[in-house]
């Protein structure tokens, strides 16, 4: 047995980032090690940052590789270099505080490989204002029979509705079996309404693609061979992976950034953290514009209270940061308390 490999210095962006055992081998099945892995984020830097940059955000963490489980991280590992940033979240079902991770250049990325991290979750909000997301997260999470032809018309349709509305989405493979659509959105909203603006939104797709789509909370209540449109990632609390994050699967898939025209031939399983780098370096960012301009849910919220009047509540999830009155949380109302991430991939 050869002993374990020596640390290896990292330059990023002016800083020297230490990288502990670079040889530990976090997928087993292509024998990709954890420089392997901080090397990935080194070579898609910008837009690894763009998805993160000034978000809290959780970390799932692989302390022993992929092998080892994982954890979920929300405050930010202990040794942390004063130049790796936080935002401080109130979690007021706890009563409890947390500072996350505030991502604001490369080397931060990497300091969080550094601590293990593989899957980066930002939060919808940024820290200049975590009460008012802005950005809108269409979510198309296939059943477990939907074949991903399904996504692909779903797709098609919200960009449909997108277009429409005079909306730009950015869309995205989720790193498993879906796609994301990213929009971004003035601060002006509460968790609530953007949440509210979703389901209208999604409702919308449903209609006009009522054999692929669904919008039923309850798994129960979903055909199988349908598409989600998890509308409660956004929720408070509620993270998805990030643009360029690597997923913790075998595979090692990416959370990739596809252009529209793309939809109809992109196999999620191809992007992989060996393969997005080249693809990176070949197309750049496709979400580099996603900051130049911030859209409006006045439309979607009109919507949203058409339905409200002819529609029963859907339930809300509960979560760390349920803004309801306590007593109203304690009511034996049948409410979804899924973990954050738990009903999504
Ligand atoms: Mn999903």
């Amino acid at each position: 047995m050869p002993a374990a490999s020596p640390a290896v210095d990292l330059q990023v962006g002016g800083r020297t980032v230490r990288l502990s055992s670079p040889d530990r081998v976090y997928f087993p099945e292509h024998g990709w090690t954890k420089l392997d892995l901080a090397e990935y984020y080194l070579a898609v830097g910008d837009g690894i940052v763009r998805g993160l940059r000034e978000r809290p955000t959780m970390l799932h963490r692989f302390p022993k590789g992929l092998e080892g489980g994982k954890v979920h991280q929300k405050r930010l590992p202990a040794g942390a270099p004063d130049w790796v940033e936080t935002v401080q979240l109130f979690f007021p079902r706890y009563s409890l505080t947390a500072d996350e991770l505030c991502v604001t250049e490369l080397a931060q990325v990497i300091w969080a490989v550094q601590m293990t991290t593989v899957e980066f979750h930002p939060w919808n909000v940024r820290r200049a204002d975590v009460d008012r997301p802005d950005e809108w997260r269409i979510d198309l999470d296939p059943g477990p029979t939907a074949g991903f032809d399904r996504v692909r018309r779903s797709a098609v349709v919200a960009k449909g509705i997108l277009d429409d509305l005079g909306i730009t989405g950015y869309p995205k493979t989720s790193g498993g079996n879906g796609l994301h659509i990213y929009v971004r959105i003035t601060p002006t909203w509460e968790f609530e309404d953007v949440r509210r603006a979703a389901l209208a939104f999604a409702r919308e797709v449903e209609r006009r693609l009522p054999g692929d789509v669904t919008t039923a909370w309850w798994r129960k209540d979903r055909d199988p061979s349908h598409v989600f449109i998890d509308y409660n990632q956004n929720a408070r609390d509620h993270t998805i992976a990030s643009a360029y994050s690597v997923r913790g699967v075998p595979e090692g898939t990416v959370s990739t950034p596809i252009a529209w025209d793309e939809v109809d031939a992109v196999d999620p399983r191809e992007l992989t953290l060996a393969t997005v780098p080249g693809r990176f370096a070949r197309l750049g960012d496709l979400h580099a514009r996603i900051d130049d301009e911030a859209f409006d849910l006045g439309r979607l919220l009109e919507w949203a209270e058409r339905d409200e009047a002819s529609r029963p509540e859907e339930p809300e999830p509960r979560t760390d940061g349920g803004a309801g009155p306590a007593k109203q949380r304690q009511q034996p109302r049948k409410i979804p308390t899924p973990k954050p991430d738990a009903q999504s991939e």
